[in-house]
């Protein structure tokens, strides 16, 4: 086969950058690993910003997106049970859009059978070949061998692909930092806890309380990295939940079975260069958040935005500083994504070896964002999204 782009990952970057790719008039092929069905069981993020709403609706994979989704203006915080707003719209005049990554997937894949884009799932042996000469993919898909020839190929095969690797080692600059806890999430069919997403910082361990819809609960709780979704009843989910919300809110929380149970481990993690010759990295491919600042799905997007910009003034009028300037662009806004997630984790979360100061400035960080309206200006600009 032959595209101009060969996008490893079928998940929300590489949809999305297929989509914006042929809409520019560009051919793409997407070699997705899984099935459709799997890619669109999984269960992420929830939160957009601006800038991945207006990319969709751009895209052509918005609409379901503005009559289902839910514009937030703010969100809650608490401490130890003591909750209060933080309004974005006053404060930096932007909002977020509450809908989940799995009817982004749905509607991504929707666009993308509309305009006939080729998906080609249940590869295996994706290998990258040649990549600062002639690119090319080879992979076995239902036991024949493909092959790709194209000009260039994008790695949206998220942080377990082939993608990255495919970078010589010794030309990556790879930053991780990995929390001493993980997520234990649950989806239920039960009313949201409150209107708009609440942030609970307690000695317990932190909770987050989010929605999918008016009847679509999503929460998550600390755990131990020890700890299995097994190990929890939905019962001792919720009782524990309950313990970390504060009061008025715990009294009003309406329990249910849990359709979804997972943990998600949290970890800050950057792969430098995004570019290599002829590849391109974009979203969890090159880079992890942890999920405390719903950034994740967000990079991913702002990654597409600059990457479809400097293909199409390559293929438009021959020129390359877009591709050039490509991986210092998205790492500029990745960097800022990841000082903010690592910042919203520390203060919100309980770590083992805290100390008694530890927790105080912790208690403080909460304080200032409460009481100081720069504080909450930049909690707000940076959780909406800054601009692209
Ligand atoms: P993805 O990992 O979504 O997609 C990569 C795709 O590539 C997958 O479909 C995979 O099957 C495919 N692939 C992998 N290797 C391949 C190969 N060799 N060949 C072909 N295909 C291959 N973000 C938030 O903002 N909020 C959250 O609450 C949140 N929760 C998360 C929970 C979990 C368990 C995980 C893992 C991530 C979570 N994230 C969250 C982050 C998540 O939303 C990602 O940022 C988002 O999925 C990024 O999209 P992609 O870059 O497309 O990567
Ligand atoms: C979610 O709804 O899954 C969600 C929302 C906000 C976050 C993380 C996850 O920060």
């Amino acid at each position: 086969m032959r595209a101009q782009v060969a996008i490893i990952g079928g998940g929300p970057s590489g949809l999305l950058l297929s989509q914006l790719l042929n809409k520019a008039g560009i051919a793409t092929v997407v070699l997705e690993r899984k099935g459709r069905e799997h890619v669109l069981s999984r269960i992420r993020a929830g939160v957009l910003e601006t800038g991945a709403a207006d990319l969709l609706r751009e895209a052509g994979a918005g609409t379901r997106m503005d009559r289902e989704g839910v514009l937030h203006d703010g969100c809650h915080l608490s401490s130890n049970g003591r909750m209060f707003h933080v309004d974005f719209k006053q404060a930096c005049g932007r909002q977020v859009m509450v809908y989940g990554q799995t009817e982004v997937t749905r509607d991504l894949y929707e666009a993308q059978d509309a305009i006939g884009a080729t998906i080609l799932h249940d590869v295996e042996d994706v290998v990258l070949h040649d990549l600062t000469g002639t690119p090319h993919v080879t992979f076995m898909r239902n036991g024949v061998a493909g092959r790709i020839d194209c000009d260039f190929i994008a790695g949206c095969d998220g942080f377990h692909g082939v993608s990255r690797r495919a970078i010589p080692e010794d030309r990556r600059r790879e930053f991780e930092k990995v929390y001493p806890f993980g997520w234990l999430g649950i989806l239920s069919r039960t009313p949201p806890v409150d209107a708009e997403l609440i942030y609970a910082s307690h000695d317990r361990g932190f909770a987050l309380a989010s929605m999918r819809s008016a009847v679509l609960s999503r929460h998550y709780i600390q755990v131990p990295l020890t700890d299995r979704p097994e190990d929890w009843t939905d019962e001792a989910f919720w009782d524990e939940f309950r313990l970390r919300l504060p009061p008025e809110v715990a009294a009003r929380l309406v329990t249910g079975p849990s359709i979804e149970k997972s943990i998600a481990p949290l970890r800050s993690f950057v792969s430098e260069p995004m570019r290599w010759g002829k590849l391109f990295l974009c979203g969890d491919a090159a880079h992890i958040v942890p999920p405390t600042g719903a950034k994740g799905l967000n990079l991913a997007a702002s990654d597409v935005h600059y990457l479809v910009e400097g293909l199409r003034g390559f293929y438009a009028n021959g020129q390359s500083d877009g591709v050039d300037a490509y991986s210092d662009r998205a790492l500029a806004r990745v960097w800022q994504a990841m000082r903010f997630s690592w910042s919203l984790t520390t203060m919100m979360h309980r770590f083992p070896d805290a100390s008694a100061y530890d927790r105080r400035m912790q208690d403080t960080d909460l304080a200032q964002i409460e009481r100081s309206d720069t504080a909450r200006r930049l909690m707000a600009e940076n959780y909406t999204g800054l601009p692209y």
